[in-house]
């Protein structure tokens, strides 16, 4: 839920800098530049937290928080100090303030945003979204620093190609040469927060280009300001490199891009801290990154908080029962609805496997475990996760940039792998097939508008939605990008949340338009179309391994009288209820659809039929005593009748065996509705 913050600050470039990261996490930001401004801002907007910026133009940054609280006002102030000496006299009135959170200016965006987004955190989940943000600010500040460190090896390259081509100033490629090395700093440099030397690499950039067109004596000018900005770029280099060393204090040790990004995040639900410990080394093993719960609560919470591509939960044989409904609580969750499941320990699980089916297990695990099976089962797991994390590709010559780029995007959930050789992007795209790419523009040996070019003459990325990160922002780049076939356009540096704002805008309308031709809209299901040509698949798959699966109708009990009696949308919300309940149950890898006006039907995979006639009477249980709305307030509840068949033996093809459950179904109907049949013929299958 969006909330409303009051950005407070004289400097209107700093509330430039920050303002973004709150509009693109959807809250909305008031701003104001002087201490009175803000009162009244105060007043009339109620914000739920100030961020406040030191010193103002009339009052002090505390005498105003001082002022705030004094006539009464509780909302969150974060405090933002000038600098190190204030933040240290800060830090001492924090508490009789009842200041949240004080940092000092300089401050890198994206570690500033989630740590003013983790205020927000309910006590709940306070702890891991602390956990979350810690993990994010040392990676992020790694890198900064290990980039600290390179920079002035990056700037002495700078030098070095701007003493070759002033030795030579009428060869365009040296001057292409000081063009991309300044081009490669400013982007990476700028968005790691050293913007200083951001500012003179644009200039360098920018005069490299103009420069051919210039004549000696005008060319002798812009070397010795090029000379000048270069010392400059050195000495606040320097500087900023310091004042991040600072920040960082021996965090270092961790860099991520000496790390493999992990493969998949899984969540191992267990009492047994020890077993745990276990899972997570072989996770570590197997570049799995594994998140651990101990509590049913914690599992909640860390779910709504990390995003997951697989649970693992364990059974206790005493009360198996928390574990399903934690189960079924997990995939009730937004966004799980698809989310794989697996339950550990053996014995307990002979008894429950109804109950399994039922809350949607897709694999058994023993306990103890050997580092073979968790691999596999990850595999498996991952593989059946339908639209789950979205999948990105940076391709940039820049490796920080990569870097950098990645970690923003993986902290919201998203599964990120970076390339830094434009000449092997099909292999990797084969390997790695992704849901977006980003693409650089400048590299060596090829521009990211050929590689655009060339992807979109490949049927299989025709829609895949590019978009080019570059430092170049002239208008004929531009319009070049959407020529080549890119979607969209962002500038480096990407110090602001642009840069997810726009990734996840394109992300969702690619998964929308991908699921309008294959859902539903009421129950959110598969159109028959596309549920029969995921069915064929099944049936091969079986034909093949010689494994059985089963199908089964279901048609909601006189669904006609429900729409008399309390209105089509009633009616329309039943439909959607049954598609939700659906959905949750059952495993992730089962199929669902709408086979037309209030049936559906439904596939398993290998299960016996017995237990997936328990697991679909236990769905239908829950749907008899899921209660609606009539148009007019009204209670109601409904039933669904079905019918069960099982290739190979009701049928060998899908004809048949949807001919076999229909002939069930109607027999159920006529045998009074409210149940599943599974076996016997009947003489005809008559309408109904
Ligand atoms: P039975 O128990 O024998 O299945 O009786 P029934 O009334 O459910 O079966 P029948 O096939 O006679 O009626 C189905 C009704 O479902 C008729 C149709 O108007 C309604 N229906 C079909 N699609 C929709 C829909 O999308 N929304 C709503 N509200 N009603 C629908
Ligand atoms: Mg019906
Ligand atoms: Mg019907």
């Amino acid at each position: 839920m969006g909330k409303t913050i009051l950005v407070l600050d004289k400097d209107q470039q700093f509330r430039k800098l920050i303002v973004p990261l709150f509009e693109s996490r959807g809250h909305k930001v008031v701003q104001a530049d002087n201490g009175r401004s803000g009162k009244d801002a105060v007043d009339h907007e109620k914000p739920d937290l100030i961020v406040v910026g030191s010193p103002l133009p009339d009052v002090s940054g505390i005498q105003w928080v001082e002022q705030i609280r004094n006539i009464g006002h509780q909302m969150e102030i974060v405090f933002v100090a000038c600098d190190k000496t204030e933040l240290q006299e800060v830090r001492s009135v924090l508490k009789d303030w009842n200041i949240c959170m004080s940092a000092s200016k300089p401050l890198i965006p994206f570690v500033f945003g989630a740590q003013v987004e983790c205020q927000f955190a309910n006590d709940k989940s306070a702890e891991a979204q602390k956990q979350k943000l810690k993990d994010f600010e040392t990676m992020f500040l790694a890198l900064v620093s290990k980039y600290a460190r390179v920079l002035p090896e990056k700037l002495t390259a700078l030098a070095q190609a701007i003493d070759k081509s002033k030795a030579d100033p009428t060869r365009k490629e040296l001057l292409e040469e000081v063009r991309g090395e300044a081009h490669k700093i400013k982007g990476t440099g700028g968005s790691l927060g050293f913007r200083k030397v951001g500012e003179h690499m644009d200039f360098i950039e920018t005069s490299a280009v103009i420069m051919l067109e210039k004549n000696d004596n005008e060319r002798d000018m812009m070397w010795a300001e090029i000379d000048r900005r270069l010392v400059e770029a050195q000495i606040d280099g320097e500087q900023e490199a310091k004042d991040v060393m600072e920040m960082v204090q021996g965090k270092e040790d961790d860099s991520p891009s000496e790390h493999q990004p992990a493969m998949a995040r899984i969540m191992v639900v267990d009492e047994d801290v020890g077993f745990l410990e276990i899972v997570e080394q072989l996770g570590k093993e197997r570049l799995v990154e594994i998140v651990k719960a101990t509590t049913q609560d914690d599992a909640l919470s860390k779910a709504a908080i990390y995003p997951l591509d697989a649970a693992l939960i364990n059974i206790i044989t005493e009360t198996p029962e928390t574990g399903f409904q934690l189960a079924r609580d997990l995939r009730a969750l937004p966004g799980y609805d698809n989310l794989p499941l697996a339950f550990i320990s053996g014995n307990a699980l002979v008894k429950n496997r109804v109950e399994g089916a039922h809350a949607g297990a897709s694999l058994y695990l023993d306990k103890p475990f050997e580092s073979d099976s968790l691999e596999k089962a990850v595999h498996h797991l991952v593989a059946i996760r339908q639209g789950g994390r979205p999948r990105v590709l940076v391709c940039d010559d820049d490796e920080f940039f990569g870097n950098t780029v990645a970690l923003v995007l993986r902290n919201e959930g998203m599964i990120v792998r970076t390339l830094n050789d434009p000449n092997s992007i099909i292999e990797t795209m084969q390997e790695f097939p992704p849901d977006m790419l980003l693409l650089d523009v400048m590299m060596p040996g090829v521009t990211g508008f050929e590689v655009c070019r060339m992807l979109r003459l490949i049927p299989r990325w025709q829609d895949l939605p590019i978009i080019f990160l570059t430092g170049q922002t002239g208008v004929e780049a531009r319009v070049e990008a959407f020529r080549c076939g890119g979607d969209d356009y962002l500038p480096k540096p990407v110090v602001n949340e642009e840069l997810l704002t726009r990734v996840k805008v394109r992300l969702d309308r690619a998964k929308m338009l991908r699921e309008r031709s294959d859902k539903d809209t009421i129950t959110g299901l598969l159109l028959r179309r596309a549920f029969s040509e995921q069915l064929s698949a099944i049936l091969a798959e079986s034909q093949r391994i010689k494994s059985n699966f089963s199908i089964c109708l279901l048609d909601v009990d006189h669904f006609k009288k429900v729409n008399d009696a309390h209105g089509h949308l009633a009616g329309d919300r039943v439909l959607a209820g049954l598609g939700q309940l659906l959905s949750r149950r059952f495993r992730v890898d089962d199929l669902r659809g709408r086979w037309g006006g209030e049936e559906f039907i439904l596939a398993f995979r290998r299960e016996k039929k017995e237990i997936i006639h328990k697991a679909v009477t236990r769905a239908l249980e829950e749907f008899r005593e899921t209660p609606f709305k009539s148009d007019d307030g009204q209670e109601f509840f409904c039933s669904f009748s079905g019918g069960l068949a099982t290739f190979p033996d009701d049928g060998e093809s899908i004809f048949e065996l949807v001919q076999a459950s229909d002939k069930r179904l109607y027999r159920a109907k006529k045998e009074g509705r409210n149940r599943i049949i599974v076996e016997g013929e009947v003489e005809a299958a008559a309408s109904h």
